[in-house]
């Protein structure tokens, strides 16, 4: 079942030119396209809305403030069953037990460095949506 997901190329993939490789591999599965794409420094108002599920949490500070230190990559990705397989390209949070082949196994050694997020669910995903591009449809 096509699906939209909002998939982040954070600051380090950014800052390490990853981005084309990355967006590559999104390029290359069948049937997924970009339907939007855009280079944007985040600010602290938008990650706060973004990451309020880990406001506490001990990671959370140094999060937004890594999130925000660059530009990212924001852009939403459509097809087959993209929520998911987005995760599965992306790799476990932690890029040490990430296997090889996916994008934080092969690039990441940093958990907050990982180089990607992806929406955990089409719940998320119209969530984060509205977060980044408030007026697409
Ligand atoms: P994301 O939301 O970025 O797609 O990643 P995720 O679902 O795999 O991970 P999540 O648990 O939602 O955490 C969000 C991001 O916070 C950073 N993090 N740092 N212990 C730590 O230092 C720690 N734990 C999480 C990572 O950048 C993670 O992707
Ligand atoms: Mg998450």
């Amino acid at each position: 079942m096509p699906q939209r997901t909002l998939v982040i190329l954070k600051p380090d993939a950014v800052r390490r030119g990853l981005t084309g490789e990355i967006i590559g591999r999104i390029e290359r599965k069948a049937d997924w396209s970009l339907a939007a794409v855009e280079l944007r420094t985040l600010d602290r108002a938008t990650l706060e809305q973004h990451y309020a599920e880990h406001e506490g949490r001990p990671f959370y500070e140094p999060l937004v403030e890594f999130m925000a230190s660059g530009p990212s990559v924001v852009m939403v990705v459509e097809g087959e069953r993209v929520i998911e397989g987005v995760r599965a390209l992306a790799g476990p949070t932690d890029p040490i037990a990430a296997a090889p082949g996916s994008v934080r196994g092969d690039f990441g050694t940093i958990v907050r460095e990982n180089l990607i997020h992806a929406s955990d669910s089409e719940e998320s995903a119209e969530r984060e949506m509205k977060i980044f591009f408030p007026s697409f449809a």
